[in-house]
């Protein structure tokens, strides 16, 4: 392993986990992070923003209920046999400043936080929100950080929905709407795009002209069940180790095991599915992620939230695993 900085976390053993400042797993806020952990590998942010949603809104209270319930997120994982925190120096940068009035503006104000948050040669961005639509600002920032490579940033992306329509409501700016104004910016490539949990159903069939005409490879939730992980490796093997940004939206899996969250489409893939096909996707290099549309409102028991902490652990594990096995 070639990096030598760290996390300092509590120790869980003499701090109990339920005590002490809320922060993202207790990684610190970036703002104390001492010098010699400088720069953070990983920058993690809240995006508390709503406005974008077509159905039940709530999700601006996802980055404090998620952080609330990381505090129980462990920093080792068995099946990579990795601490993330021995790998990875780790930092909460607290919250962007949301416009809760104006989607456009509002993305505009994310996308300008996550820009200039410091370091942008080094350090990855994690957002969590908030509904999809802070999803755009994320990746936008994420390609300007990483040179605004040329024809846009590969994208691997779980959800029910394909969030590609172009408007909604008179309205370009949504949930729904994150992946077409992100390709048209030239920061993803469509191309190079895998839809996985894809779930019906739909408005109508034409809801899945735009992804199929742009060339997005589509795994829906029937597809896997009948094929496995046939179409998701060839995508991965196809990948390399070219840098891609990983976008996580709860409502993929089955609300069953995630009840939280504002446009539940019921069925899809169990929790314990979620954490196989990531950590499956294990060797590929993640440079950006959200995970997003957690609605504590609706969320029994805490465990959508919950999830969606375990979910942003193993995205971070493939980071962790990548540095040590390169
Ligand atoms: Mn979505």
């Amino acid at each position: 392993m070639s990096e030598t900085k760290r996390t300092t976390l509590p120790n869980a053993r003499t701090t109990p986990r339920f005590a002490g400042p809320c922060t993202f797993c207790r990684y610190p806020l970036l703002e104390l992070v001492e010098s010699e952990h400088l720069p953070v590998d990983w920058a993690i942010y809240g995006a508390p923003f709503d406005s974008g949603v077509t159905y039940r809104p709530g999700t601006r209270f996802g980055p404090r209920a998620i952080r609330d319930a990381s505090q129980y997120v462990k920093p080792y994982s068995i099946p990579h046999d990795i601490d993330i925190t021995e790998a990875l120096s780790l930092a909460d940068a607290g919250d962007a400043p949301v416009n809760p009035f104006d989607c456009k503006q509002n993305a505009e104000r994310i996308y300008e936080f996550a820009r200039d948050l410091p370091d942008p040669d080094h350090t990855r961005l994690m957002a969590i929100g908030g509904d999809h639509s802070i999803a755009y600002a994320n990746i936008r920032a994420t390609w300007e950080r990483r040179g605004k490579p040329e024809g846009g940033l590969p994208l691997i992306h779980f959800d029910s929905h394909l969030d590609t329509v172009d408007m909604t409501l008179g309205e370009k700016w949504s949930h729904a709407s994150p992946f077409i104004r992100a390709v048209e910016g030239g920061f993803i490539d469509p191309k190079r795009m895998l839809s996985v949990g894809i779930k019906g159903p739909l408005n109508t069939k034409t809801d899945l002209a735009y992804a199929k005409e742009h060339g997005v490879t589509i795994v829906t939730y029937e597809q896997f069940q009948a094929e496995g992980t046939r179409t998701i490796d060839a995508f991965v093997n196809e990948l390399g180790e070219e840098p891609c940004y990983l976008t996580f939206d709860i409502d993929v899996i089955d609300p069953a095991y995630a009840p939280g969250t504002g446009t539940p489409s019921m069925g899809g893939i169990t929790s314990a599915e979620a954490f196989a096909l990531l950590r499956r996707l294990a060797g590929i290099e993640v440079v950006g992620a959200d995970v997003v549309e957690v609605l504590p409102d609706r969320d029994v028991a805490q465990n959508t939230a919950l999830l969606a902490g375990h979910i942003m652990f193993e995205i971070l594990c493939l980071d962790a695993v990548r540095r040590r096995d390169r």
